[in-house]
């Protein structure tokens, strides 16, 4: 199963709303992060829980064990069903988030490698196969890898076998959800869809990659 998945980063609360009500038919879950939370407070998660998909909390949480458990606790108490966290910090930060969102029912992704070009300046290569391979040694439920360099998506597979690959990179940044579609399990759409000129329509043509 590829999902789609939408990157709702707009920054008020009615943006959202309007965003979220023309698209949610198209999609399998709605991803937040800075961008809304700090424009609409955590409560917008309850809001978009009520369109009834799954909430990914995009924080890429990038702290010591114990306050990534604390933020991992605020982010599940508020309506999410799932967290990312960056891997770089460690297999002890990683474990924590993992132990988080399992403890709360919920599920926790780790950023392997990001998609835009200074990505590839200290987290690729080698580095992000190390956090592949960590993120299955922590038990997470998958990573997050580039949709914009699909040999990368195809060498991270290797390393983490079953677990699910979320990967953002697809429309603004070049990626192609033709091309990468049946490597993942999650396409990450953000502009390409809020900014469209109808998000309800290229929230659609996206959806029609899901398999
Ligand atoms: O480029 P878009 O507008 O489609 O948005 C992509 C989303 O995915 C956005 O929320 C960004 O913060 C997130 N993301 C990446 O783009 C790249 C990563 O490696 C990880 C997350």
């Amino acid at each position: 199963m590829t999902d789609l998945i939408l990157a709702l980063d707009v920054l008020t609360r009615e943006e959202a709303i309007e965003i979220a009500e023309k698209t949610a038919p198209c999609l399998d879950s709605i991803k937040i992060g800075y961008p809304l939370v700090l424009g609409a407070g955590l409560s917008i998660a309850g809001e978009l829980a009520e369109f009834g998909l799954p909430l990914i909390a995009d924080f890429k949480v990038a702290d010591i064990p114990n306050t990534n458990r604390l933020i991992a606790e605020h982010v599940f108490e508020a309506g999410f069903s799932a967290i990312i966290t960056q891997g770089f910090t460690g297999s002890d930060s990683v474990t924590s988030c993992v132990e988080a969102a399992h403890d709360a029912g919920g599920e926790c992704y780790v950023v392997a490698e990001m998609s835009h070009p200074g990505a590839l300046e200290f987290l690729s290569g080698e580095n992000a196969e190390k956090i592949a391979g960590m993120a299955v040694k922590c038990n997470a439920d998958g990573i997050i890898a580039p949709a914009t360099r699909p040999d990368r998506v195809r060498k991270l597979r290797e390393i983490i076998g079953s677990k699910k690959i979320l990967s953002p990179g697809i429309g603004a940044q070049g990626g192609s959800a033709k091309d990468i579609a049946n490597m993942i399990d999650g396409m990450i759409v953000g502009r390409s869809i809020y900014q469209a000129e109808d998000p309800a329509k290229a929230a659609r043509e996206y959806s029609e990659f899901r398999r």
